[in-house]
Protein backbone atom coordinates (compact mmCIF):
# COMPACT_ATOMS: atom_id res chain seq x y z
CA UNK A 1 0.00 0.00 0.00
CA UNK A 2 0.81 3.93 -0.12
CA UNK A 3 -0.38 7.50 -0.53
CA UNK A 4 -0.19 8.76 -3.87
CA UNK A 5 0.33 12.17 -4.45
CA UNK A 6 -3.44 14.09 -5.07
CA UNK A 7 -2.96 16.65 -8.24
CA UNK A 8 -4.16 20.33 -7.39
CA UNK A 9 -6.11 22.50 -9.24
CA UNK A 10 -5.58 24.01 -12.07
CA UNK A 11 -3.06 21.57 -13.54
CA UNK A 12 -4.63 20.36 -16.96
CA UNK A 13 -4.55 16.50 -15.98
CA UNK A 14 -7.68 16.86 -13.53
CA UNK A 15 -9.80 17.54 -16.53
CA UNK A 16 -8.76 14.19 -18.20
CA UNK A 17 -12.01 12.09 -18.92
CA UNK A 18 -11.26 8.53 -17.28
CA UNK A 19 -11.57 5.07 -18.95
CA UNK A 20 -13.84 2.69 -17.57
CA UNK A 21 -12.32 -0.46 -16.33
CA UNK A 22 -12.64 -3.69 -18.27
CA UNK A 23 -11.64 -6.17 -15.80
CA UNK A 24 -11.72 -5.74 -11.90
CA UNK A 25 -8.22 -7.95 -11.44
CA UNK A 26 -5.17 -7.49 -8.57
CA UNK A 27 -3.33 -4.29 -9.71
CA UNK A 28 -7.00 -2.61 -9.92
CA UNK A 29 -7.67 -3.99 -5.94
CA UNK A 30 -3.87 -2.85 -5.38
CA UNK A 31 -4.49 0.80 -6.66
CA UNK A 32 -7.78 0.64 -4.55
CA UNK A 33 -6.02 0.10 -1.52
CA UNK A 34 -3.51 3.37 -2.61
CA UNK A 35 -6.81 5.16 -2.89
CA UNK A 36 -8.32 4.23 0.46
CA UNK A 37 -4.69 5.06 2.23
CA UNK A 38 -4.34 8.19 0.39
CA UNK A 39 -8.01 9.51 0.87
CA UNK A 40 -7.71 8.65 4.84
CA UNK A 41 -4.20 10.39 4.95
CA UNK A 42 -5.22 12.99 3.41
CA UNK A 43 -7.96 13.15 5.49
CA UNK A 44 -11.11 13.28 3.13
CA UNK A 45 -14.51 11.76 2.51
CA UNK A 46 -14.08 10.67 -0.75
CA UNK A 47 -11.67 9.97 -4.06
CA UNK A 48 -11.66 9.60 -7.31
CA UNK A 49 -8.71 7.29 -9.24
CA UNK A 50 -8.58 11.25 -11.22
CA UNK A 51 -7.07 12.83 -8.63
CA UNK A 52 -4.13 10.73 -8.62
CA UNK A 53 -3.63 10.86 -12.00
CA UNK A 54 -4.86 7.35 -12.88
CA UNK A 55 -8.03 8.02 -15.51
CA UNK A 56 -9.88 5.20 -14.86
CA UNK A 57 -13.69 4.91 -13.48
CA UNK A 58 -12.60 4.09 -9.82
CA UNK A 59 -13.78 5.59 -6.99
CA UNK A 60 -13.62 5.07 -3.00
CA UNK A 61 -15.88 7.30 -0.32
CA UNK A 62 -15.68 6.29 3.65
CA UNK A 63 -18.59 8.90 5.74
CA UNK A 64 -18.07 6.67 8.75
CA UNK A 65 -15.97 8.66 11.92
CA UNK A 66 -14.53 5.67 12.74
CA UNK A 67 -13.44 5.49 8.85
CA UNK A 68 -14.51 2.18 9.08
CA UNK A 69 -17.28 1.75 6.22
CA UNK A 70 -14.65 1.64 2.99
CA UNK A 71 -17.32 1.87 -0.21
CA UNK A 72 -15.64 1.10 -3.67
CA UNK A 73 -17.30 2.18 -6.79
CA UNK A 74 -15.98 0.86 -10.03
CA UNK A 75 -17.60 1.64 -13.55
CA UNK A 76 -20.19 3.98 -11.57
CA UNK A 77 -23.80 4.98 -13.31
CA UNK A 78 -26.32 7.08 -11.83
CA UNK A 79 -29.23 5.49 -13.08
CA UNK A 80 -31.68 7.98 -11.61
CA UNK A 81 -31.61 11.13 -9.78
CA UNK A 82 -34.20 13.84 -8.09
CA UNK A 83 -34.79 16.47 -6.49
CA UNK A 84 -32.34 19.37 -5.55
CA UNK A 85 -30.21 20.51 -2.50
CA UNK A 86 -27.56 22.41 -1.94
CA UNK A 87 -24.18 21.51 0.13
CA UNK A 88 -21.17 23.33 0.96
CA UNK A 89 -18.80 21.36 -0.83
CA UNK A 90 -14.75 21.74 -0.51
CA UNK A 91 -11.90 18.85 -2.39
CA UNK A 92 -8.96 17.75 -1.90
CA UNK A 93 -7.83 19.00 -5.30
CA UNK A 94 -8.90 22.54 -4.82
CA UNK A 95 -7.44 22.90 -0.81
CA UNK A 96 -8.99 25.32 1.56
CA UNK A 97 -12.31 26.40 -0.71
CA UNK A 98 -15.58 25.90 0.29
CA UNK A 99 -18.49 26.74 -1.62
CA UNK A 100 -22.16 26.02 -1.98
CA UNK A 101 -23.12 23.71 -5.02
CA UNK A 102 -26.36 22.32 -6.10
CA UNK A 103 -26.71 18.67 -6.44
CA UNK A 104 -29.58 16.05 -7.42
CA UNK A 105 -30.58 15.53 -3.97
CA UNK A 106 -31.52 11.24 -3.96
CA UNK A 107 -29.61 9.33 -6.66
CA UNK A 108 -29.48 5.71 -7.39
CA UNK A 109 -25.92 4.48 -8.84
CA UNK A 110 -25.20 1.46 -10.69
CA UNK A 111 -21.40 0.28 -10.29
CA UNK A 112 -18.89 -2.85 -10.04
CA UNK A 113 -17.24 -3.57 -6.11
CA UNK A 114 -13.61 -4.33 -5.57
CA UNK A 115 -14.56 -8.17 -6.58
CA UNK A 116 -15.85 -6.82 -9.76
CA UNK A 117 -19.61 -7.68 -8.68
CA UNK A 118 -22.07 -5.78 -9.75
CA UNK A 119 -24.83 -3.81 -7.10
CA UNK A 120 -26.79 -0.98 -7.00
CA UNK A 121 -26.93 1.73 -4.49
CA UNK A 122 -29.90 3.87 -3.75
CA UNK A 123 -27.93 7.64 -1.48
CA UNK A 124 -29.33 11.11 -0.11
CA UNK A 125 -27.69 13.18 1.80
CA UNK A 126 -24.02 13.47 2.17
CA UNK A 127 -23.65 10.30 0.12
CA UNK A 128 -25.50 11.33 -2.83
CA UNK A 129 -23.84 14.31 -2.78
CA UNK A 130 -20.50 12.85 -2.58
CA UNK A 131 -21.24 10.21 -5.49
CA UNK A 132 -21.28 13.32 -7.79
CA UNK A 133 -18.37 15.22 -6.86
CA UNK A 134 -16.49 11.78 -7.51
CA UNK A 135 -18.40 11.01 -10.70
CA UNK A 136 -17.74 14.73 -11.44
CA UNK A 137 -13.73 14.35 -11.45
CA UNK A 138 -13.92 10.98 -13.36
CA UNK A 139 -15.31 13.21 -16.30
CA UNK A 140 -12.76 16.07 -15.78
CA UNK A 141 -15.09 18.07 -13.48
CA UNK A 142 -14.34 20.06 -10.52
CA UNK A 143 -16.93 21.65 -8.04
CA UNK A 144 -15.53 24.97 -8.90
CA UNK A 145 -16.95 24.95 -12.39
CA UNK A 146 -20.13 25.57 -10.76
CA UNK A 147 -19.53 28.92 -9.39
CA UNK A 148 -20.52 32.05 -10.79
CA UNK A 149 -17.52 33.68 -13.04
CA UNK A 150 -16.39 35.86 -10.45
CA UNK A 151 -16.40 33.51 -7.54
CA UNK A 152 -14.10 31.07 -9.73
CA UNK A 153 -11.67 34.34 -10.27
CA UNK A 154 -11.58 34.95 -6.64
CA UNK A 155 -10.77 30.84 -5.92
CA UNK A 156 -8.05 31.45 -8.24
CA UNK A 157 -6.35 34.58 -6.95
CA UNK A 158 -6.78 33.00 -3.76
CA UNK A 159 -5.29 29.95 -4.46
CA UNK A 160 -2.55 31.63 -6.75
CA UNK A 161 -1.77 33.86 -3.33
CA UNK A 162 -1.33 30.68 -1.15
CA UNK A 163 0.71 29.20 -3.34
CA UNK A 164 2.99 32.73 -3.74
CA UNK A 165 3.07 32.24 0.18
CA UNK A 166 4.26 29.01 0.20
CA UNK A 167 7.33 29.71 -1.86
CA UNK A 168 8.63 32.45 0.33
CA UNK A 169 8.66 30.50 2.88
O1 LIG B 1 -13.19 15.33 1.59
C1 LIG B 1 -14.09 15.78 0.86
N1 LIG B 1 -15.17 16.39 1.43
C2 LIG B 1 -16.30 16.76 0.72
C3 LIG B 1 -17.21 17.61 1.36
C4 LIG B 1 -18.36 17.99 0.71
C5 LIG B 1 -18.63 17.53 -0.56
C6 LIG B 1 -17.73 16.70 -1.21
C7 LIG B 1 -16.58 16.32 -0.57
S1 LIG B 1 -15.46 15.25 -1.37
C8 LIG B 1 -13.95 15.72 -0.61
C9 LIG B 1 -12.81 14.81 -1.05
C10 LIG B 1 -12.59 15.00 -2.54
O2 LIG B 1 -12.04 15.95 -3.02
N2 LIG B 1 -13.08 14.09 -3.33
O3 LIG B 1 -12.96 14.21 -4.65
NI1 LIG C 1 -12.83 16.33 -5.04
Amino acid sequence: MAIRDILHYPDKRLRTVAEPVDVVDESIRSLVDDMFETMYAAPGIGLAATQVDVHKRIIVIDLSAEKNQPLCLINPEIRKSEGVEQTEEGCLSVPDIFETVERAERIEVKALDRNGEEFTLEADGLLAVCIQHEIDHLQGNLFVDYLSPLKQMRVKKKIQKARRQATII
